[in-house]
């Protein structure tokens, strides 16, 4: 039985595996939980970060508006299904060169030390890692940005890995990149970036097509006494365009550039009506996933279709051994 390392959450939001469902990972039975028109001004609510905060959670939402402009939100809820997400986006606090804003999307939110970090896709002459953080989800302070555009996906991990900060991202380019590898960077201080390794790349061939256009992190690894398990997004290139999936993968605990275990076969892929069908027809991308130590459950948050949030439950022992039962 693997373990995930870190604290109890007897609150966590759960499901049990439906009776006959075959799959490692099942839906909430009443997705979506966040809808398109969550505020007044939103025109679709997806790829968006929790963390438990408090006695309930907190979390960072992706909002495009009506005018179709890409901001993050901060949101709450006591019980993880329920979301009251503010009318106004984040605003930072910082050096005004970082903190002008072009655009922000697809957030990630993770707790090192006592301080909430908020990482995101940000508009910086071209797609870059921001990053942020906050103490009570009211005020917002901005670092310096992670890395070089182009860069996307950036995800930290949620302690320090040999002393140095971890970061996983995905170099890109400046529109909707026909590529994509995760890469591994470390840090002192969360400004100065480097050694930077090769994590895991897109797989050629029809052996696990789902992910042979690019690989993104998703959800903040989570820390187990195997190693750290590594949620992902997977996309193929189809006539009708990108497919987004997601799998999942085990990587070295000191070493989180080496991948010990990756899944041959999806996890999770778009089947529901508000996965198929939606702004971006296609697309379960996860950005979140809150877990409980004391029984290994773990619930995901995910994009569906560019246009709504879904959540989806499995166990640490679950993806383990689907894993190893369809290795790469
Ligand atoms: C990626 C990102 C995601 C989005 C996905 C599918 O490049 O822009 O935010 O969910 O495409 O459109």
């Amino acid at each position: 039985m693997a373990k995930i390392i870190g604290e109890p959450t007897p609150n966590l939001p759960w499901e049990d595996k439906p009776a006959g469902c075959a799959e490692p990972v099942w839906r909430y039975s009443r997705n979506p939980i966040i809808g398109r028109h969550a505020i007044p001004t939103s025109n679709s609510v997806f790829n968006s970060a929790v963390v438990k905060f408090g006695d309930g959670y907190a979390g960072v939402f992706r909002c495009d508006s009506k005018a179709v402009s890409m901001d993050i939100f901060p949101g709450f809820s006591s019980d993880g299904i329920n979301w009251r997400i503010n009318h106004e986006p984040v605003t930072f606090e910082g050096d005004p060169e970082i903190t002008r804003r072009e655009y922000r999307y697809d957030p990630r939110v993770v707790k090192i030390d006592d301080r909430y970090y908020i990482v995101w896709c940000n508009g910086y002459h071209g797609p870059t890692i921001g990053l942020g953080y906050t103490d009570d989800f009211k005020t917002f302070h901005q670092l310096e940005n992670l890395l070089l555009p182009y860069n996307r996906n950036g995800v930290l991990f949620p302690r320090k890995i040999n002393g140095k900060y971890g970061l996983l991202s995905r170099p890109s380019d400046t529109g909707h990149t026909p590529f994509g590898d995760i890469f591994y960077s470390e840090s002192p201080d969360l400004t100065y970036w480097g050694r930077h390794r090769f994590v895991m790349g897109t797989y050629g061939g029809d052996r696990s097509a789902w992910q042979s256009k690019k690989v993104g992190a998703g959800p903040v690894p989570i820390e187990t006494d195997e190693g750290w398990l590594l949620i992902y997004h997977g996309v193929l290139n189809t006539c009708n365009g990108f497919v987004y999936r997601v799998g999942c993968a085990l990587l070295d605990i000191d070493e989180p550039w080496k991948v010990k275990l990756r899944s041959r076969f999806y996890i999770l892929g778009p089947e529901e009506p508000y996965e198929l069908a939606g702004d971006v027809p296609n697309v379960t991308f996860p950005c979140a996933a809150l877990t409980d130590a004391a029984t290994g459950r773990i619930a995901i948050y995910y994009g569906c279709a560019d246009t709504v949030t879904g959540m989806a439950f499995t166990t640490v022992d679950t993806l383990i051994d689907h894993m190893t039962k369809y290795p790469l």
